[in-house]
């Protein structure tokens, strides 16, 4: 609450406040002065008003990704949309880092994303269900603690325990050892990154050559299976996709691939596939393939069988609370049409005007002057940090709402103090949360911190869009208001909730239970025609004409192995022969509260830890706790070297989220996506592909830079300059 990186007052970059917006290669690498609210509004507002007159609302972009904090009332970002809606509107962005891969392949295949990313099996019907659990990418437990929203209870650490007590047979698909409890007893294929979908199309080849794949199942609920087919037996290319085949690809003897397509056929079997599997290059591929393997062992929609996505991902994947909508501040509606898949943002601000492809449709970048970021830090969540960096140096101003001086902050040209969720009163829940929990206000807000409501309330009055902005509300009111209003609603359907006042006493609300008990595509399997899938066939598209007529060699009509170009069987290897897994922290959430406690014990030497094999660790003189330089030709980072033989070899890992701290390309604090490439998923998605980056580790001797991070930038009050 009180770090010294918290934002004590409005600040303007100096740059900025003397020669006034425009393009600046001096954005980040300035210092900052600190000025009045009033002042700080005041310019703020004028240059909007500017950027609307001159270059219209769609040179705005305000599409702010991030996860802020919990507190639905405050949401960062919902505040901000609905300020910019009001003003006229915004370029906004689509997707997610997430899933932003799967959630524009998941329509085509199986008609609806959300059905896979929101109402999947739930774990009560899998622990008792599911003999075989194959889980690729594992169930990674330090993921599940969060939920978008905030959550109240953590379950799936209780129900991964039930599994193990059950003894269910598990396969651990990763490169990575601890990606499911120790209690699970997993049998660990240690796959090499990337060629995830080579063993699952191995696994279909051995079902459609031994006779084990389940062709009613295929000839009744799905479409194009016999090109698929074709593919797998090599038909066309001559090249079979047996279990020999993936076994050089992805380091998995061939008589373990078969002897599991086999295990996969004779139980009840639950195919998982983390998130991370589709943030890489061609990420479609292995959400579709396990989607098609799972078809072919006829499952699908049976309980404990089929297929899941996320689990372990996140914490409500799965999970038994209702799929509630609470109350929410309404957004209102953004009359400018321009949007980017989001993790284009370096490419939008380089090339105003540019062409590029996006699930089928040919779109152009718009030419964007003002960025307005609130409850997001792209210099955490973006790849390429070199050139972030010279894409923030081309709009004429970058606004940032933030309680800490993230790197973001650092290269904006306003910066506006916001307060956290403990300095003023919400309410919150998160997806499938079991509790609405009365955020009650702890501490003062911090020095001159306002809310994001606040401020741009502050905006709106001086911009002529107050009324619309409030309605006329203080937040208590909003919140009164918002609970009020869902209240009514709930009473009608037949609900007991208790009034306003009786909920904040209490502290919290029981949501209405749902029955536990989910199977994904139940309802598909016992009725296809009535329960149709909204895919063009109504059923489940193992080849899809539309997505094969899109005409994308990196994303083709069916599941397919595509060589990536960060991968360790590529030739980009010789140069960079460790593949680095950027994956989420254990110890926090993305980069907040880097500076924080729990974050700061997992450091060494205040720098992040990076694991590596102690066989490749040997070769390169590295010990345990050695500071070390990991780099390729994007750039550099330090980080802190710890040698584990849960890995395997030729793969180091990296997490994300200590905070960028530049010195010229070399980050001396451990941010992977100095490494990360810039590049989308394919033409499909335009999806994020931080997770997976080839580079080389060498031990670093002599004296390493200081972390500046940790202290605020340079800041001077008006009256000093
Ligand atoms: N290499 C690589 N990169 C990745 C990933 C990966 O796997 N590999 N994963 C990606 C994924 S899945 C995600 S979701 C992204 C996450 O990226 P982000 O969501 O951008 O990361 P956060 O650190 O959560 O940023 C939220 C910011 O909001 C600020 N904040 C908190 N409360 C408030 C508030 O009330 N108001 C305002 N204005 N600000 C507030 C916090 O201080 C914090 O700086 O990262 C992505 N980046
Ligand atoms: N503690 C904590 N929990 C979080 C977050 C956080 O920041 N901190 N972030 C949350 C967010 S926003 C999201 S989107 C989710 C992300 O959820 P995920 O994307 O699923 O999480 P990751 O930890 O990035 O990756 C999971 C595991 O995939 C494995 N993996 C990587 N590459 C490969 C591969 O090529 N093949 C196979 N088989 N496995 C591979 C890695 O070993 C890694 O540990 O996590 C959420 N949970
Ligand atoms: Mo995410």
């Amino acid at each position: 609450m009180t770090d010294p990186t918290r934002i004590a007052a409005p600040a303007i970059r100096r740059g900025w406040l003397e020669r006034g917006p425009g393009p600046d290669p001096k954005r980040g690498q300035e210092d900052f002065v600190e000025v009045g609210w009033d002042k700080a509004l005041d310019l703020l507002a004028a240059e909007l008003r500017r950027v609307r007159a001159e270059h219209g609302n769609e040179a705005i972009y305000g599409g702010s990704y991030g996860w802020a904090s919990s507190g639905r009332f405050h949401h960062a970002q919902s505040q901000l949309h609905r300020f910019l809606n009001a003003f006229g509107g915004f370029t906004s962005s689509r997707n997610t880092y997430s899933n932003g891969t799967s959630s524009v392949l998941l329509p085509h295949v199986v008609g609806s994303a959300a059905d896979v990313l929101r109402n999947g099996s739930s774990w009560p019907t899998i622990v008792a269900n599911t003999e075989l659990l194959v889980a690729f990418g594992g169930v990674p437990e330090k993921n599940v603690f969060v939920t978008p929203g905030g959550v109240t209870r953590h379950h799936t650490p209780g129900f991964l325990a039930q599994l193990a007590e059950r003894g269910a047979d598990v396969a651990l698909i990763s490169p990575l050892r601890n990606d499911l409890p120790d209690r699970l007893r997993a049998r660990w294929y240690p796959i090499r990154p990337a060629t995830d979908t080579a063993l699952m199309l191995a696994l279909a080849h051995t079902l459609a050559t031994e006779n084990l794949h389940d062709r009613q199942f295929l000839d009744r609920y799905c479409t194009g299976y016999p090109e698929f087919e074709r593919y797998l037996l090599g038909v066309d290319d001559g090249m079979p996709k047996d279990a020999g085949w993936a076994a050089t690809l992805t380091d998995i003897p061939a008589s373990d691939i078969v002897d599991l397509a086999r295990r996969m056929a004779s139980h009840r079997t639950f195919i998982t596939v983390t998130w991370s599997l589709q943030r890489i290059e061609h990420g479609e591929q292995p959400v579709w393939a396990a989607i098609a393997l799972a078809a072919m062992l006829g499952q699908i929609g049976l309980p404990g069988g089929g297929f899941g996505h996320g689990y372990g991902s996140m914490g409500d994947t799965g999970d038994i609370g209702p799929d509630f909508r609470v109350p929410y501040l309404s957004q209102g509606v953004n009359p400018v049409r321009q949007f980017i898949p989001v993790a284009r943002i370096a490419d939008m601000l380089l090339n105003p005007g540019m062409a590029y492809q996006y699930d089928g449709a040919e779109r152009s970048y718009p030419d964007i002057r003002l960025v307005y970021w609130s409850g997001g830090n792209p210099f955490h969540h973006h790849q390429d940090l070199n050139r972030l960096r010279k894409a923030f140096t081309r709009p004429d101003t970058v606004v940032v709402h933030e309680p800490f001086w993230t790197a973001t902050a650092r290269h904006a040209d306003i910066v506006l103090p916001t307060t956290t969720a403990l300095e003023r009163e919400d309410f919150g829940a998160g997806r499938r949360d079991t509790h609405l929990i009365a955020m009650h206000q702890v501490v003062e807000p911090y020095a001159q911190a306002r809310d994001d409501y606040a401020i741009l309330a502050g905006l709106a009055t001086r911009l002529g869009i107050g009324d619309r902005f409030t309605e006329g509300r203080t937040p208590w009111e909003w919140l009164q208001h918002l609970y009020g209003a869902w209240r009514d609603h709930l009473m009608d359907k037949g609900f007991a909730v208790p009034s306003f006042a009786d909920f904040w006493h209490a502290g919290e609300y029981r949501l209405p239970q749902e029955n536990p008990d989910r199977t994904l595509w139940a309802d598909f399997r016992a009725d296809p025609i009535a329960n149709r899938l909204a895919t063009p066939s109504g059923r489940i598209e193992i080849s899809s004409k539309r997505v094969a007529s899109f005409g994308y060699d990196d994303c083709p009509g069916h599941p397919a192995w595509l060589e990536p170009v960060e991968w360790l069987g590529g030739e980009r290897a010789a140069s960079f022969p460790l593949q680095l897994i950027a994956n989420q922290p254990r110890t926090r959430l993305h980069g907040q509260l880097d500076g924080g406690a729990v974050s700061q014990a997992g450091k060494i030497a205040g720098r992040e830890a990076v694991r590596l094999h102690p066989a490749d660790a040997e070769p390169r003189g590295i010990a345990d706790g050695d500071l070390v330089r990991i780099f390729n030709d994007r750039g550099a980072c330090l980080a802190g070297a710890v040698l584990d033989t849960n890995l395997r070899r030729g793969v180091a890992q990296l997490p994300t989220g200590a905070w960028f701290d530049p010195v010229g390309t070399l980050c001396v604090h451990g941010n992977p996506n100095v490494l990360t490439a810039d590049i989308p998923s394919s033409r499909l998605s335009q999806g994020c592909t931080g997770q997976h980056v080839l580079v080389e580790i060498e031990r670093f001797a002599g004296e390493p830079p200081g972390i500046s991070v940790r202290r605020p930038p340079v800041i001077s009050r008006e009256s000093e300059m």
